[in-house]
């Protein structure tokens, strides 16, 4: 087993007192930070009970510190960068360095105690989303405690009664701080390691911002119309892929913190719901679907047998949810001639851009001048060309023989001869058509010709 220090060195994460001053550091646990937007492989847990770790896509772990049988974790809420996905970094605010938080793993049974520093500008509180907890400990600014002030540390200690999926959220001017990032998943693992056992593990938050093409902090006033839609404050193709080996079973756990709800669509396979944040799922009430829809602060776990190999899709069925900033104000110009519209109107709008006439396909790859700090709509290069896909988008890679604790990206998938679609080179005659109605009777309305080009042989109008 590597040891911790090795692990966080690998991982780009940084042990030392950091930001808490050494008087601070006898009593406290060690601030532990972390840079960069990598997966972490999971750590097995160096002491307390056995469990199985979870995968934070693009995140990692909370390490803690025993201290007589109470595990003792530290989190410092702040200012952070974040890099979306490579082109764009954003001010967020988050925990540990990271937007979203690092994920804290603990034990059924387990005592916890989190010191929570605030380096925000203002007052901060957290709400351990899903706990079973005595109520002082909630975490509602005002209502179960008076905020933290910025600069100081709260100590909440609980202990974890149930094994589950959670998270760990603000509960203090919550529009703005979860609108900057501040967020974090928690898992609670089973006593009996064995329990609810899946060879591949993965957490994920959703969340969105509204930032401005050319610019890199979120609007927080935004209610609906956001612009990045995020899995761990990531966006394709900056969202790490998820790897199994043939035959694993695969569990994804979501959970929603944003505004509205992500009917997340897994290809390839069947996938049950076999828990939420209120507990597990008995197997007798569970049904297959390919589309799980997560409502606004719903958390769900996905499982499924990972037995077909492939690159398969899994992303927000929503379509304006796997797009990123540039496309959601362009106006559809699908079959309307356009010319030098777009040029002209450049000169006066900067950040102008018209949709092509044929679609939008064409803007993913199409070398358009954007501002600075702003990714294209939707892109990332497939083996087949640009994946026309942004924001809640992702791949679950599935790969023969991959060792267990194996996470690297196995590249694209190379599909066996005879398993891809081929171009037909003989003739294609014209389908038959059943004959078009007969035109309305007259109402008195003059007949509207439309002038827009369309397709040849379109039956109707
Ligand atoms: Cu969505």
């Amino acid at each position: 087993m590597i040891s911790r220090r090795d692990f966080f060195k690998g991982a780009g994460i940084a042990v030392g007192a950091g930001l808490v001053s050494r008087a601070g550091a006898a009593t406290l646990p060690e601030l532990v930070t972390a840079e960069g937007a990598g997966t972490s492989p999971p750590p097995l847990p160096p002491n307390g009970r056995p469990y199985y770790p979870v995968v934070t896509l693009n995140g990692w772990s909370l390490p803690w510190r025993m201290n007589n049988g109470v595990k003792e974790f530290h989190l410092v809420a702040e200012p952070v960068v974040r890099e979306l996905a490579p082109g764009m970094k954003a001010n967020l605010w988050g925990y540990n360095g990271q937007s979203p938080g690092p994920t804290i793993e603990v034990v059924e049974g387990d005592r916890v105690r989190i010191f929570v520093t605030n380096r925000l500008p203002e007052h901060h509180s957290i709400h351990w989303h899903g706990q079973r907890l005595p109520s002082g400990m909630d975490g509602v600014t005002g209502l179960t405690q008076p905020g933290i002030p910025s600069g100081k540390t709260f100590v909440y200690e609980f202990t974890a009664q149930r094994a589950g999926t959670f998270m760990y959220h603000p509960h203090a001017d919550e529009m703005v701080q979860m609108g900057m990032g501040l967020m974090g998943f928690w898992v609670t693992h089973p006593k009996n390691p064995a329990e609810h056992r899946v060879d591949r593990d993965y957490a994920m938050l959703l969340s969105a911002y509204d930032i401005d093409p050319g610019s890199y902090t979120p609007r927080v006033n935004t209610m609906l119309d956001f612009n990045l839609w995020a899995i761990n404050s990531r966006v394709f193709p900056g969202v790490a892929p998820m790897v199994a080996s043939r035959g694993d079973r695969v569990r994804i756990r979501v959970g929603n913190l944003t505004m509205t709800n992500h009917p997340m669509h897994l290809h390839g396979f069947s996938m049950e719901v076999t828990g939420t944040d209120g507990g597990w799922i008995p197997r007798t009430a569970r049904w297959p679907e390919t589309v799980v829809d997560i409502g606004v602060g719903q958390m769900r776990n996905l499982e499924f047998v990972a037995d077909v190999p492939g690159d398969w899709a899994f992303h927000c069925h929503k379509s304006h949810h796997t797009m990123n900033a540039m496309g959601h104000k362009v106006p559809t110009m699908i079959g309307v001639k356009q010319d030098d519209i777009a040029g002209k109107v450049g000169k006066l709008v900067p950040d102008y851009m018209a949709m092509g006439d044929k679609g939008m396909a064409d803007m993913g790859t199409m070398q358009m001048p954007i501002p600075d700090n702003t990714l294209p709509m939707m892109g990332g290069e497939g083996p087949f060309g640009s994946v026309d896909m942004g924001g809640m988008f992702t791949v679950v890679k599935v790969r023969e023989g991959l060792g267990r604790n194996d996470y690297r990206d196995p590249g694209w998938y190379q599909h066996p001869k005879g398993t891809v679609p081929w171009e037909w080179t003989g003739e294609v005659p014209d389908p038959a058509r059943a004959p078009a109605p007969a035109p309305a009777a007259a109402s008195g309305t003059p007949g509207i010709e439309l002038n827009v080009r369309k397709p040849q042989g379109h039956g109707h109008h």
